[in-house]
């Protein structure tokens, strides 16, 4: 008998048998030739599950169950990033704990993927404020501590005057607070670094490990660890000694016509202490203190600064040369002093014409027309006006200078970076607290490893402070007996940036109930690194940073041995509806749930992955949960009345074929070939496009009075197996339909007859100025690109270019393209 698709009934018989089964459980240790671990960025579980989730879960959950398919041992664990400050500010708004509400959003997240038909290994859940993970973000933090990449100290903060806590230099964009968006200011204060600048350069260099991501991703992260090399030199200053700046181009020391140190440098303050420059100063300092970073760099923007009344003796020539602040040196950048040569720097250039500074020349570019009247030179060139050094060319005059400053004892190579050390203290109470106590006599110790965990005291009061923690105020936690002496002594109350929590779940998912240790390192030898990572592009240089640097931090422990932890990364894009991201706040929101209601999982899985390459950005058409029904849900029901039309047909062996049968079973192997190969690349919007195809041809097949019961039952049987990492339910059910007593989700991946999938050929012609000058053989679903690479590719083709570059290309696919030159 026919039925409907009911997918309601379907969908939570299926899901229940499979979280009871927990049917994608992973082996503790698995077989290294076909290990994958397949891993997603854990969620926050700020409310239910919305539709960014619901993209990335489909796309994650559709490579894990395809994988799997394909032979591999899969390990595919879903977490929650639990602590930190969506929660607690939400729970704030709502007058409860930030525990209960926390707690209750995991309950709410953990069914929603249950729901969506997530094939994680339910049994490997983690949650970060449970006391028996965090205890390892305190033990980890000791571990850093013993080996100096945890240390505390006084300097200059980002503070989010909203959020009322410190944020790393990471959680700073544009001068804006990360997550509320608030312009931060600057405070002085006493604060917990990891020490991530003593891993700058092999977190710039083991990147060409990481083969499987977006050049702009690399980009992005090797822009901000910023590596640059050049030399420091000493400069002398009356009353100072030897200053030292800090130079890429110690070639144009000759060049160098004034010194400027940055407004917050104290050396500024001591030289105009007790002169008439005094006030003038410091209304200049209090200034500047209020312009963002980016402003202060920004090239274009008229610069200020003031005399000092000092002059610093460059080293080279014994030349006087006037001490400025200025507010485009920053405090926190190379020294916080530069030597200034404004004929070769652009900012040093209109700061000198602004305040009528000379202007050197002392790098003569190779081409005259280069040097313009109103610009710097900051091309190569050979050196000129300085001294012995005239005519060395641009190659060496670097080395060369550096060589000699070092042997005159004046100076010496140096490289410096933009990243700063991890700033890792917050002053907010939803987070790991901080394993250190402080004694009156023994000063800073850390707590014992048999003490940890120190638990996050419940019944505190939450609400922040301002400058001091909230835990501050709950006495008896705080109020504790020195480790070391006994003595009256005072807990850390500061609590970790949540980054520490995710810079090592993926270690921990490996082995989560270890109660000895974070994880085996056996173990996570043999998982590690993660095969294939999904998560967003918003992360380039918070969390996948963070995470680097933890990753060889354990390696260095001797608990790890994959330098990188995440080689191949698929970033998804975002969810718009009318442009704008999808937000509660904004009320353009598609609810998950009113889709699992209306369509089903399946449904919205497909619409997700139909939507367009995983990397690009999807805007949901106004109309809301209801186009889900135009489109995936009616071609779920088509694909439900063709199995079921064909459910009895069963292969009655060497059944004779005619052309028709021929041609729909060529059909169905040229299908698994190409979404075989849509599914190595995750372009799941054509695997899609291409099962609608071979649906359209089963059903026209029959329409034409097709009936091969081979060849329907082969379509039929490669069509589930296809489609089921994208549409898990249906599949399962249609499968069992046919008589088969096992899952599909255990069935291998389709194979194909190479023969038989061969791709349909069609004659290309290719035309140069309106002759024709080349006939190819192509495959019929030729793209545009590769039928340009294969005329230009062609000899014939190429004798009549005559190598000029085509001023226009037209292409018809897949039979002609002309080329006009
Ligand atoms: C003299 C000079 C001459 C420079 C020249 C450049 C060109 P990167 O590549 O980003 O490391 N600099 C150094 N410290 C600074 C600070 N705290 N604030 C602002 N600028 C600073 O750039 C290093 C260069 O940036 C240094 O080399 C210095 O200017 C400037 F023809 O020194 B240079
Ligand atoms: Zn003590």
């Amino acid at each position: 008998m026919i039925t409907d698709y009911d997918f309601k009934e379907i969908e939570q018989r299926w899901s229940r048998k499979w979280i009871r089964d927990n049917a994608w459980r992973s082996p503790r240790l698995p077989d290294p030739a076909t290990k994958s671990y397949a891993l997603t960025m854990f969620p926050y579980p700020s409310g239910d599950m919305h539709m960014g989730h619901v993209e990335v879960f489909s796309i994650h959950d559709s490579i894990a169950r395809n994988l799997r398919m394909r032979g591999h041992q899969v390990l595919n664990p879903l977490g929650f990033d639990a602590f930190g400050l969506p929660a607690e500010n939400a729970a704030i708004q709502r007058g409860i704990h930030p525990k209960t509400w926390t707690y209750s959003n995991i309950d709410k997240l953990f069914s929603s993927a249950q729901r969506l038909g997530c094939s994680f290994d339910w049994e490997r859940t983690l949650r970060t404020c449970d006391p028996s993970y965090y205890r390892w973000n305190q033990w980890f933090f000791l571990r850093f501590y013993e080996r100096g990449l945890a240390y505390r100290r006084q300097a200059p903060a980002w503070w989010c005057p909203n959020d009322k806590t410190v944020l790393a230099n990471e959680q700073v964009i544009a001068g804006r607070c990360e997550r509320c968006d608030a312009v931060v200011e600057k405070r002085y204060l006493t604060q917990w670094f990891f020490k991530i600048t003593d891993y700058a350069d092999r977190l710039l260099d083991d990147m060409e490990l990481n083969t499987g991501w977006t050049e702009r991703l690399k980009s992005l992260q090797s822009n901000w660890i910023g590596r640059s090399f050049g030399a420091e030199v000493e400069f002398e200053i009356e009353g100072e000694g030897a200053v030292t700046v800090y130079t890429t181009r110690p070639d144009t020391l000759w060049g160098a016509t004034f010194f400027v140190v940055a407004p917050e440098h104290p050396m500024a303050e001591r030289l105009v202490a007790g002169t008439e420059l005094e006030a003038e100063f410091a209304a200049f300092k209090d200034e500047v203190s209020r312009l963002t970073e980016i402003d202060r760099t920004a090239t274009e923007r008229p610069k200020k600064g003031m005399f000092l009344g000092h002059y610093a003796v460059n080293p080279v020539n014994g030349e006087k040369i006037p001490i400025w602040a200025a507010d485009y040196v920053l405090l926190d950048y190379g020294t916080g002093a530069i030597m200034a040569v404004p004929a070769h720097d652009h900012r040093d250039f209109e700061f000198a014409r602004q305040y009528g500074i000379d202007i050197r020349t002392v790098i003569e570019p190779l081409d005259p027309a280069a040097a313009k009247p109103d610009e710097a030179y900051i091309g190569p060139g050979v050196m000129v006006n300085s001294g012995v050094f005239d005519g060395t060319p641009a190659e060496v005059s670097v080395g060369v200078v550096t060589e000699w400053l070092e042997a005159q004892g004046l100076g010496r190579a140096a490289k410096n970076f933009r990243i700063r050390d991890w700033l890792i203290s917050r002053q907010r109470y939803w987070g790991t607290p901080i394993p250190i106590i402080f004694c009156a006599r023994c000063g800073e110790v850390p707590v014992p490893d048999e003490d940890l965990p120190v638990i996050l005291p419940e019944d505190a009061d939450f609400r922040p402070t301002g400058e001091d923690s909230p835990l501050a105020s709950a006495s008896e936690w705080v109020n504790v007996s020195c480790p070391k002496c006994a003595g009256a002594a005072r807990r850390e109350t500061d609590t970790m940036d949540t980054f520490v929590d995710s810079s090592w779940y993926f270690n921990r998912y490996v082995d989560p109930h270890n109660e000895e240790l974070p994880f085996d390192p056996e173990v996570a030898d043999a998982w590690m690194p993660a095969d294939q990572y999904t998560g967003g592009i918003e992360h380039a240089v918070l969390h996948l940073i963070y995470a680097r640097f933890f990753q060889k931090v354990l390696v260095d422990l001797g608990m790890a041995s994959a330098p990188e932890p995440f080689p191949n990364l698929l970033n998804q894009g975002t969810i718009t509806m009318g442009g704008k991201r999808m937000s509660k706040s904004r009320g353009n929101l598609v609810d998950p749930s009113e889709a699992f209601e209306r369509y089903g999982a399946d449904s919205l899985r497909l619409y997700m992955l139909f939507s367009g390459p995983p990397e690009q950005d999807f805007d949901w058409p106004e109309e809301g949960v209801r186009s889900i029904g135009r489109v995936a849900y009616p071609w779920l029901q088509r694909v439900w009345r063709l199995c079921e039309d064909n459910r009895d047909v069963v292969d009655i062996g060497d059944l004779h074929e005619l052309p028709l049968d021929k041609a729909l079973k060529r059909q169905v192997h040229r299908t698994i070939r190409v979404v075989s190969e849509d599914f190595e690349r995750f372009s799941f919007n054509t695997a899609i496009a291409r099962l609608h195809e071979l649906v359209n041809h089963a059903y026209r097949y029959r329409a034409a009075g097709g009936g091969h019961p081979g060849v329907m039952h082969e379509l039929i049987e490669a069509l589930l197996k296809l489609l089921a990492p994208m549409a898990p339910h249906i599949t399962e059910e249609l499968w069992h339909r046919l008589g088969h007593q096992d899952s599909i989700h255990t069935q291998t991946w389709p194979t194909f007859d190479p023969g038989l999938a061969k791709l349909e050929e069609v004659t290309m012609v290719v035309q140069v100025n309106g002759k024709v000058r080349d006939k190819l053989e192509v495959p019929a679903g030729i793209t545009e690109e590769e039928m340009k690479v294969k005329a230009l590719a062609s000899n014939k083709v190429s004798a009549h270019l005559q190598g000029r570059e085509p001023l226009k290309i037209i292409t018809k696919p897949p039979k002609l393209i002309s080329l006009v030159v």
